[in-house]
């Protein structure tokens, strides 16, 4: 029975700039493919089990894929409220988008509940790199890298603190069929630490961190249940089934 097939239910909201590639990566999660689409009109919802943490506990996404055209943006914020979990998408290969990832987050923290799990989704990295490269060490907590270490050179995605003479964010692309990225690890990595975000790298086209984009949003968010800060029974945003609970014993 469907029911008793998951721990927790928690309510996901994807954002961003039109054509960063939300509903590509909806769709690559629940349907593990990658499909024209067109933009979005107003919302569209998907749903998926997931696997999440050393427990495997099993967690039903459900996630409602929001406009970025301007003209939704009153009726994409009303579906904010109460998200557990939120997906800002940028374009690496615009910058604009990037630039408008602070506008988003201030939507965020005034239509979404204070406690809301955010990850900064850096989506299209396929079209400036031929495989997916391990990130900056910052993401995972470790020490932000000398003050004078420009923050537009990282697109080889070192971590370390001085890093190589490093061609500018144009230079990643070294085939022919590659663009050039207009933002780089570094910088992305950088903002979502310096705003509490977590961050990931995806193509949607390739498949590259889109599960890691969903799964480290609800491990926050579980880790938030565990802590008390963040209530299991509320509408919408963390439903846990309280069946599969009592039966398994431990809470997350
Ligand atoms: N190469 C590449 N193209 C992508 C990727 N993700 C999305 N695209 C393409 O980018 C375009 C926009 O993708 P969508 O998923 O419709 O973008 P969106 O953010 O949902 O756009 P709106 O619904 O208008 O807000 C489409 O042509 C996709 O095929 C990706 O990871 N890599
Ligand atoms: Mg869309």
């Amino acid at each position: 029975m469907e029911s008793l097939s998951w721990d927790y239910i928690l309510k996901y909201v994807l954002l961003g700039d039109s054509a960063t590639g939300k509903s590509s990566l909806l769709i690559r999660l629940t349907d593990d493919r990658f499909d024209l689409t067109g933009p979005t009109l107003g919302v569209e919802f998907g749903s998926r089990i997931i696997s999440v943490g050393n427990e495997g506990k099993r967690v039903k996404v459900q996630c409602w894929d929001t406009a970025g055209t301007e003209s939704f943006r009153s009726i994409t914020r009303s579906y904010f409220r109460g998200a557990a979990g939120a997906l800002l998408v940028y374009d690496v290969t615009r910058r604009e988008s990037f630039d408008h990832v602070t506008s988003w987050l201030e939507d965020l923290r005034k239509y979404a509940d204070e406690n809301v799990s955010i990850i900064l989704v850096a989506n299209k990295v396929d079209l400036c790199s031929s495989s997916p490269e391990p990130l900056p060490s910052i993401q995972y907590g470790h020490p932000f890298p000398a003050p004078d270490t420009p923050l537009n050179t990282s697109s080889s995605r070192s971590p370390s603190p001085s890093p190589s003479p490093a061609p500018a964010t144009t230079a990643t692309a070294q085939t022919k069929d590659l663009r050039p990225r207009q933002v780089s690890t570094m910088e992305g990595a950088l903002f979502a630490k310096q705003h509490g975000l977590l961050y990931v790298e995806t193509s949607a086209k390739e498949g590259w961190g889109v599960n890691d984009a969903f799964e480290w949003t609800a491990r926050e968010v579980l880790e938030k249940v565990r802590k008390g800060e963040m209530e299991r029974r509320k509408p919408g945003g963390v439903k846990l089934n309280e069946t599969r609970q009592n039966k398994g014993g431990r809470c997350c």
